[in-house]
This record gives C-alpha cells, structure tokens and sequence, in this order.
C-alpha cells in the first residue's frame, strides 16, 4: 500500500500530570512555532477556563509541528481518567501513541486504560519516561513496571519491543540514554524516534473518498467544524461530499471551508489527502462518528465505540425557595436544551429522560467529568439541582452486577493499617502492596465504584493530607452486597431566616457547620454535617435574649469557627440518598430532597415500622 512518509500522526497518552501538555508545548517552542520574545502561556493547549483553573487537560486537542519535511500531527489527550472518553476518541485519529510514565511515579491506573486501548487498536507504543530530573526518580525500575504492565496487559512480541526514550518535558530535553546527566540539547532523539517508530498513513490509490468525524468545534465565522482524518482519497474545498449519518441516511453538502493544522493555527487549505487531519466547514448538524464520502461512491466508516457510562446523576430545574435569585437560565426548556448541546461534542456522556418533566439523567465516566459539566452551565448562568451520584448496575445474565474501579494509593506506611481498614469496610480487595522502602508504600485495590463516591474526603483526613489515590473503571462483578457509606449525619435547617452568630456558636458543637452568620437558609437546607450518624433539625436562626448583657457579638464572632466552604466537588461527594444540592452562579447549596421536615419525620417513622413511604 502506498505510504504518505511526510505525515506522521500521533496521540500523546498518560495518566494525569504526567507532562503531556508540558512537552507539546516543547514541541513547539522548538519546531519554531513562537517567536523568541512571544509571551506564551504554559501548557498552551490547555486553553478552557476550568482547565486553567484545575491545571489539567479536560478536551483533547491536536496540534501540529514541522520535523524536517515532515508534518508530525500531535493528539494531546487528557489523563485524568473521567475524561477517558477523549482518549479513546483521540485514537482513532492516530497511526501510533507516545506513551508517557512520570520517571517517579511509574505507571498509574489510567496508564494501565490509556495502554490497553492503545494495545487493543493495534498501535505502536513509544515509552517516554518523563520527569527524569525528579530527585526521586526511579528510571530502571520504572521502564520495569511499564514492561510487567505490557506483559498483564496480554501484549504480543512485536508490541512488547518498543522503544524508550527519556525526557524532560520542562525543560524540552531528551535522550535515549537513561542516565538523567546524558540529556541531549533538544527533543531531537524524541522526534527520531517518532519519525522511525511511528508509521506514516497509508492508503489505497483506487479508494474512493472516506473521511471520518472525530470531533466538533465551532468557529465564529463559519459556525460549525467538523474534525476529521481523511482515511482514503483527497477532499477538496469548494466541492460536494456524501454526509453519511449514523442513522444511515446519506445526504449531498458542499465542504465550504477547509482547514489544516500548523502549530496552534488553523489554516485554509484547497484539499488534503488521506492521512490528514483536517476540519470542515458547510455542514451545520454534523456529529461525531459520521462520515465525508465520495458522493458517487459513499462507503461510511465504522463508527466510534467507547466505554460505557459507569456513573449517573441527576440534573433539574432549581425548585428551593431561594429559586431565581442568582441565576439568569431557570427553566426547565433552557436546560434541557443545554444539555443536550453537551452531548453533541461529547462522545462518553448520554441524556436520559427521568419521571419528572424538569429533570434529566446525565450518565457520564465519573464524578469530575460531571461536576465539570455542571460548573460549566454554573458559569453560563444556570440554576440547578443536582442529585446524589449513583453508579450505573448491570444485569449480566440474569444477576446484578456493579461497576468495580482498580485504586492505587501512595501513602507513608504508618497509615497503612486505616487505608487498609477504609478499603476493607467497602468491600475492596488488595491486589498488590510494594514497599519502595522509601517509607511510602503503593497499594493497589480493586473495590466496588459506589465505595468511591464520597472517599476522597475521608481518605485525605484519615492520612492527614498525605495520601495519594487514583481510580479507573476495572469491569462489571457481581454485586458486593451492601456497607456503609457516609459515617454522619446532617444538621439541617428547621425553617427559613438568616442565620446569627448565637445560634451557629451553639451548633458547632455538634459538628462542622457549612454556613456562617447573615447566610439566607431554608426549611430543609443543609447547614453542617453531625458529628453523629442521624441527621437533626436546627434552629440557625435563633437570636440572642436581649436581657443577656454580658457577651457582645463582637465575642461571639471571635469564638465562631470559620464555616467549611463547599465546593461543587465536595457538595457532590457528601450528600447522602436523600439529599441533593443547589447550583447557582452564586452559591452551592446543600439539601434535603424533601425539604419539610414534617414530610422527613413520617417517613422515618414509616420506615421504622417497616413501611414503605407513599
Ligand atoms: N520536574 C518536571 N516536571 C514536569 C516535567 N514535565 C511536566 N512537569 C510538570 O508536571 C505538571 C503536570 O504537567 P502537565 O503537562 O499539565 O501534565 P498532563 O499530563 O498534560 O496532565 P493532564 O492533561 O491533566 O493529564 C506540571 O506542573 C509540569 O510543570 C518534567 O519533565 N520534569
Ligand atoms: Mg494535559
């Protein structure tokens, strides 16, 4: 088959912080793509807002340098494992990935999911053992780790035999010695070996057109644009391509704008060929997984599969009484509209009606990937309610079962008896423990995805701040049967008011309070959590008796501790069944699904006679 040697394409894959965008920034630093003196953000491509914010990459994106004659197609994914979606997108663009390790940290879960889906499209693997300057980098035994990873990871001969080389992405140096004094001057050795390893596209001569839609973006002049490869054959500007959907229709349209990556531009182009990445302007309502074919020969590709969805939630019209204070979007048509414009860019998420006309499920990879989502329409305006996660069952076979995650934690080895005692209470069975006679051990455990939901909190406190924890999805196993989740309770708000300093300084002896004084509360919202396991109703509102003199309020709010904010992230990892949160552009705001406490107290009654709520 004819080979086009002046492409090269290629996905950067990792786990999350591993300096992927880091060294695609060194790419273009040295292909030439900044003037000397041009002031350029670190990690460039990470250009969203809450990707700048959280400092890591949600969206994959690709980019492209010139090597010699040769236009290298970069593919920056990112690592964190809920946005493994875009991973698994971002291979279909690509002939071969760079497969990047932290020379410390060593292979972590969703380098383990990043590697397996590398492996399973038959792509060759270039290892990069990144960080090299770490002063507690651990080179040869990594390179071993990523070896034993391949091995478990059932690859063949020919995959195991990749190449490494050894980077530092900070300062755009590589070498393909690992003696971490031996660094070249550039990336010179990285891109050689992109050069040699990675195959260029190939093609059939006498194909006709096939171009595939891996991703959507919207220009302000043109409006949408269709990411694609061309597969086979040249599309050229200006004439008319089959548009074949996914739901098997095939309709005529005209590629009125043609695009082509150089560095962080896209520039205009006449036609491209095949092994190019290229966006298309002309077809307003195109989706992702469809194809651009030959009109006198439309042969559609196989469309994109990805992982299922193991986690679901809620989202709904905000319906607290403090509704319609904050946010500009309110209704139930506007958010159902917005959602569904996310699932059009988003291949891993689905919209999923619920028995209310105000509500929809939003099934999703997992916790970030969804409060993502909901700080986004926060930032656009949006109110919203937003249920408890949940993890999404299966029934294989006639028995339930529930997604498992694969865990790997670092953390001193003093805390390995509470780390192993929370694993233990939710069912997680341990499948490794290395000492690296560091004083830190690494512990890997495989335990029931809805153990996770809320851990994080309890983890950080039980290692005072020091562990480390990482998840991916493992697979499906048969339901572990039922434990405990959250160890308390929640102080709830009895009525509606502004909170005082005299009621909270008496309630934060019960537990820590979410909410400071002069804060607008309702009947139903959650002011703290209990330090016991039931929740209980209180008065935040409750003033002073005029006749006591002798403390001032200025004493008071010096006794006062400081409120827990919540973020959106915590807000959605502690809430229990029963509770759900308040979204604005302003605030988030823990609740009661059932907001009287009246209606609360039958229920539990009920329940305790053995009743099921009406
Ligand atoms: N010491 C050292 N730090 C590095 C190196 N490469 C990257 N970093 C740092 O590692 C951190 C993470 O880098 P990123 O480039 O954002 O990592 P990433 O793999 O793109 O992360 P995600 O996209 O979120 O998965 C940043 O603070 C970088 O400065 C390196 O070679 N040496
Ligand atoms: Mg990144």
């Amino acid at each position: 088959m004819p080979l086009r040697s002046s492409i090269r394409n290629v996905a950067i894959v990792a786990h999350v912080d591993h300096g992927k965008t880091t060294l695609v920034d060194a790419m273009l630093w040295q292909s030439g793509a900044f003037r000397a003196n041009q002031d350029v953000a670190e990690r460039v491509l990470d250009t969203g807002d809450l990707e700048r914010e959280k400092g890591i990459t949600i969206l994959a994106k690709n980019t492209a340098v010139r090597y010699g004659d040769v236009k290298i197609n970069i593919v920056d994914t990112p690592g964190h494992a809920d946005f493994g979606g875009e991973v698994e997108r971002g291979l279909t663009m690509v002939d071969g990935v760079l497969l990047l390790v932290d020379a410390s940290e060593g292979p972590l879960p969703q380098t383990r999911f990043v590697l397996r889906k590398a492996l399973e499209a038959r792509l060759p693997v270039v290892l990069v053992v990144n960080k090299v300057d770490r002063p507690d980098a651990r080179i040869a035994e990594v390179v071993d780790e990523v070896y034993a990873l391949f091995l478990d990871l059932d690859a063949d001969e020919s995959q195991i035999d990749f190449p490494i080389v050894y980077c530092n992405a900070r300062t755009g140096h590589a070498s393909l010695d690992p003696d971490p004094e031996s660094l070249g001057p550039d990336l010179q050795p990285l891109l050689d070996l992109i050069l040699e390893h990675i195959p260029p596209p190939t093609y059939d001569a006498s194909h006709a057109l096939q171009a595939l839609v891996t991703n959507l973006d919207a220009s302000p002049y043109v409006g949408r644009l269709a990411l694609c490869r061309v597969v086979q054959g040249t599309i050229r500007r200006g004439r008319q391509v089959a548009w074949c959907r996914t739901d098997g229709t095939i309709e005529r349209v005209k590629v009125t704008e043609l695009y082509v990556s150089e560095a962080l531009d896209r520039v205009e182009a006449d036609e491209a060929g095949p092994g190019e990445l290229i966006a298309v302007a002309g077809i307003p309502e195109v989706m992702i997984g469809e194809t651009l074919a030959d009109p006198l020969d439309p042969r559609p590709l196989p469309v994109i599969s990805v992982d299922e969805p193991s986690l679901s939630m809620t989202i709904g019209i905000n319906t607290s009484p403090l509704a319609g204070r904050e946010g500009t979007k309110v209704t139930a048509r506007l958010i159902e509209n917005r959602l569904a414009a996310e699932l059009v860019g988003n291949v891993s998420l689905r919209l999923l009606p619920t028995d209310r006309p105000d509500t929809w499920e939003v099934q999703g990879r997992g916790e970030l990937q969804l409060a993502v989502l909901i700080e986004q329409m926060r930032r656009e305006g949006f109110e919203l309610t937003v249920g408890k996660p949940q993890v999404l069952t299966r029934t294989i076979e006639g028995t339930l079962h529930e997604p498992v995650e694969r865990v790997s934690v670092d953390a001193p080895e003093e805390y390995l008896g509470v780390v192993t005692q929370l694993f233990a209470l939710r069912k997680g069975r341990t499948e490794a423990l290395v000492n690296h006679g560091t004083g830190w051990v690494r512990l890997d455990v495989v335990v029931p995805a809805r153990g996770l939901i809320g851990f994080r909190t309890e983890f950080l406190t039980e290692t005072r701040g020091t562990g480390i924890l990482h998840h991916v999805f493992e697979r499906f196993e048969p339901w572990h049967g039922e434990f405990r989740m959250r160890p308390t309770g929640s102080l709830v708000a009895d009525r509606a008011g502004k909170t005082t300093s005299f009621a909270l300084l008496n309630l934060q002896e019960r537990g820590s309070l979410f909410v400071g004084p002069g804060t607008d509360v309702y009947e139903g919202m959650i002011v703290g959590e209990n330090s016991r396991p039931e929740d209980l109703d209180v008065n935040a509102t409750k003033e002073k008796k005029l006749t006591n003199i002798r403390s001032s309020t200025s004493d008071e709010l010096v006794r006062l501790i400081p409120p827990r904010a919540m973020s959106l992230d915590q807000a959605l990892e502690l809430i229990s069944e029963d509770e759900c949160v308040e979204v604005t552009p302003l605030n988030v705001r823990l609740r009661k699904v059932e907001l009287s406490g009246q209606s609360r107290q039958t229920a539990v009654s009920r329940k305790a006679r053995g009743l099921a709520a009406v």
